[in-house]
């Protein structure tokens, strides 16, 4: 591992610096190479959601998630799962038969219970850090745990806790996670942030296992950032005890098309690596931020295209996966929290 790679600087300070991974994209030799020299934590971006791992009922397809853990260890690399209890990226026939009826909530409480159980047994001691709840929030002022998540609306808030008490009984030894974007500095009120302390404080107290929060970090250069919240937010977390991640960083902006993903706005290139390194910088001020996880690291890989229309660019290689400034930004940032601002003498007259 080249002594300038981001995961040799971070590593000088015990943090780890991670990606979300395409598992069969390492097929690439190119890919694989940045994924294996530049990161030690890896996330299955989508191989780990029940939609991809239990296709259909009773038959499992982890060869994706398989094939990303045993990367990993091959490469002196730890692993964050990525996500158990989510709204979203639910198989169909998990959301068809709640739709029609045939699959109760007392069934669908058994059917979750046994696809944690399932999941979390299966890569038990291998898994760092587990994201166990995703985005259950809502963006509103105040902001509550959202009661239309297809969860909550079917088996009550008290889900939440119970996922990370299952998760625990599988792998009392992982680092389990409640996962959420727009939850350190990133929205103007605060209002989630506030929200999701104040739960946390909540199951804490409760004695639910929860040992994390990630910050998934996914900025957009229109609005704006500064990583002084953040440090904020995350101190407030870490004041309950807890550690805290940036799981899912990524700076989008908008741009001429989706291929060359060039910005329409010249300023954006200097907006986008900065608020990288703000992101950065908000995380390196806390010894309790363990690891910062870009959103994958080539736009080629874009998931914003597809959601946010017009916009793309978000992260720090290029469509041919040469770095750009932001990787640039995230060695700087990183040599320096190494090193360490030298003192300063002779200033006074
Ligand atoms: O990167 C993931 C993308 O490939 C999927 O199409 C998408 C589906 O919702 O999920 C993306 O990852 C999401 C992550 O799991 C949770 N936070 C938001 C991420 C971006 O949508």
């Amino acid at each position: 591992v080249a002594p300038d790679s981001l995961r040799a600087l971070a590593a000088n300070i015990g943090l780890r610096m991670g990606t979300a991974v395409i598992p069969f994209d390492l097929d690439h030799p190119d890919y694989q190479a940045i994924v294996a020299g530049q990161f030690s934590v890896v996330t299955p971006g989508n191989e780990m959601k029940w939609q991809v791992v239990e296709p259909t009922q009773g038959t499992f397809d982890w060869s994706g998630a398989d094939r990303l853990v045993a990367f990993a260890e091959q490469h002196g690399q730890l692993v964050r799962g990525h996500t158990l209890l989510w709204h979203s990226q639910l198989p169909a026939w998990l959301t068809s038969g709640v739709d029609n009826g045939t699959i109760s909530n007392a069934q669908l409480r058994d059917l979750l219970h046994q696809h944690i159980i399932t999941e979390v047994s299966r890569y038990k001691g291998r898994i760092w850090q587990w994201d166990v709840a995703n985005e259950f929030f809502t963006d509103s002022n105040p902001s509550t745990i959202n009661p239309n998540d297809f969860w909550v609306s079917h088996l009550g808030t008290g889900v939440i806790a119970d996922a990370f008490r299952w998760a625990h009984q599988a792998d009392p030894h992982a680092l389990l996670f409640y996962n959420d974007y727009n939850i350190a500095g990133e929205d103007g009120t605060n209002a989630k942030s506030d929200a999701v302390f104040a739960w946390l404080r909540q199951m804490l107290a409760q004695g639910v296992p929860i040992n994390g929060v990630g910050d998934q970090g996914h900025l957009d250069t229109q609005y704006g950032f500064s990583g002084t919240q953040m440090t904020q937010d995350l101190q407030r977390y870490a004041s309950l005890g807890l550690k805290v991640a940036i799981t899912e960083a990524d700076v989008r902006t908008f741009v001429n098309n989706a291929t060359d993903q060039v910005p329409t706005d010249h300023l954006a290139t200097f907006a986008q690596p900065d608020e990288f390194g703000q992101m950065l910088k908000g995380c390196l001020a806390l010894r309790q931020c363990i690891s910062f996880t870009v959103w994958g690291f080539g736009d080629a890989d874009s998931w914003v295209p597809g959601f946010f229309t017009g916009e793309g660019y978000e992260t720090i290689y290029d469509v041919n996966l040469q770095p750009k400034p932001a990787y640039t930004e995230l060695q700087q940032e990183l040599a320096l929290a190494g090193s360490g601002a030298p003192h300063r003498t002779g200033g006074g007259f």
